[in-house]
């Protein structure tokens, strides 16, 4: 009886990790609060199961079919104006899948085709790419494994430095992560497009190349696999803190303002302490290697448009001591974007912009690790998708991301 019992549970285990998560009829609202008391109101839906703020502002909440009619309710109630813009997030999601299955079989048989940046690589052709890199440019770049996740996957960083590929410690280093947050492709598409300007054009860009990077591409790599093959919307790494919920947040699991929580089922949840998970490890691990030099870091989120800057864990904000530094690097940068026809970037603190968060790696950066810069970029999403920006758009947006890397690093 017990080995029917177990057997069962293996079947359905393998059945659910098999098969995607559907938010058939899931839909997107877009609300505008007006005022402090709307918000918190609003905030209250924050940490419930079938309610997921996409851009964290608050601005476009996800709601599962069971809780529309009461979230709607509430909008009235509270006099927030609103506007239904996805009707079912599966459709959306399904045509991204779509593309990609079709993209893919296209090209069976004709060769190589990660080295484009139309479609979104997996997390094997990313790591293929950058061992290729290191094969085919040996005097510039670097790859190693700089942890393991809970799943066992590699966690790779990659050094392009004209000193043989080494951080030398006499030049500024710029620290890159992208992908913290599983869901968020486009961010980790635009730090490869990154990576491979510097390693395949180098040439072109002696300027940037005054500096030396290290660039973990992939950086929550249990969390963006699990993304790509079961649930989309899947937001922290893959560590089960408890038997009921799985994820930490890894964004709020740094050792500068971490808070705890006891709800391990939260889409935010910190970890059980600062620094527990793995990822955070590795990055830290990484940071403090090259701690006399570490000039820029850049957190690498979408999306929203935004280059925010430290510190994001209270409110009233408690801005970073160089402030107006950061401020006037991330002008001239959201004018970088412009200039090549790319969307309007707002400027300014986190918690001002955005919201608090407490644990992220920005603060932690500025806080404690010693950069002298600090940002995260939250990146351009897919319009009213969000998250889901369509593959035909990954071009664009790394390479208008490509120019704020260049700015801010001609800037330091
Ligand atoms: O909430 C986050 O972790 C980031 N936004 S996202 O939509 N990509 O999840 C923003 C973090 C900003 N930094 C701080 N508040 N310190
Ligand atoms: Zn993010």
């Amino acid at each position: 009886m017990k080995c029917l019992a177990a057997f069962v549970l293996l079947v359905l285990a393998a059945v659910v990790s098999a098969e995607q998560v559907s938010y058939r009829n899931y839909k997107v609202y877009a609300t505008q609060t007006t005022s402090r008391e709307q918000q918190s109101q609003l905030k209250r839906w924050e940490d419930l199961e079938g309610v997921d703020f996409w851009d964290r502002a608050g601005k476009r909440v996800m709601v599962h079919p069971r809780l529309q009619q009461k979230f709607e309710l509430f909008l009235k109630a509270h006099n927030i104006s609103n506007q239904l813009i996805i009707q079912d997030v599966d459709a959306t999601i399904e045509a991204e899948r779509k593309y990609d299955r079709e993209y893919r079989q296209s090209r069976i048989g004709s060769g190589r085709h990660t080295i484009s940046f139309d479609h979104f690589w997996t997390l094997d052709e990313i790591y293929a790419y950058l061992d290729e890199l290191a094969v085919d440019y040996p005097s510039l770049v670097t790859v190693e494994i700089v942890g393991q996740t809970h799943e066992g996957r590699d966690i790779k960083a990659i050094t392009i430095s004209t000193s043989n590929g080494q951080v030398s410690g006499t030049k500024p280093v710029i620290f890159i992560d992208g992908g913290i947050h599983a869901r968020e492709w486009a961010a980790i598409m635009s730090v490869v497009y990154l990576i491979h300007e510097l390693a395949e054009h180098s040439d072109q860009y002696a300027d940037m190349l005054i500096n030396e990077w290290v660039i973990v591409p992939a950086a929550n790599p249990d969390g963006y696999e699990f993304s790509r093959t079961s649930n989309r919307m899947w937001r922290k790494n893959r560590f089960p803190p408890t038997i009921l919920c799985t994820g930490v947040d890894l964004n709020r699991n740094w050792n500068y303002q971490w808070a705890s929580s006891s709800n391990a089922c939260s889409d935010t949840f910190p970890g059980s302490a600062a620094h527990s998970e793995r990822e955070t490890q590795a990055l830290v691990g990484l940071m403090n290697r090259y701690s006399a030099n570490l000039k820029l870091y850049l957190a690498v989120h979408t999306y929203g448009n935004l280059i925010l800057y430290p510190f994001g864990y209270a409110w009233p904000s408690v801005p970073v001591s160089n402030a107006a530094d950061h401020i006037a690097m991330g002008a001239k940068a959201a004018a970088a974007v412009s200039a090549v026809g790319g969307p309007s970037y707002t400027v300014g603190n986190s918690a001002d912009v955005l919201y608090t968060a407490s644990g992220a790696s920005d603060d932690y950066a500025a806080g404690a690790a010693g950069f002298t810069y600090s940002f995260t970029l939250e990146l351009t999403g897919g319009g009213n998708q969000g998250f889901d920006l369509p593959a035909s758009q990954i071009a664009a947006v790394a390479g208008q991301t490509f120019e704020i890397f260049r700015s801010m690093a001609n800037d330091i």
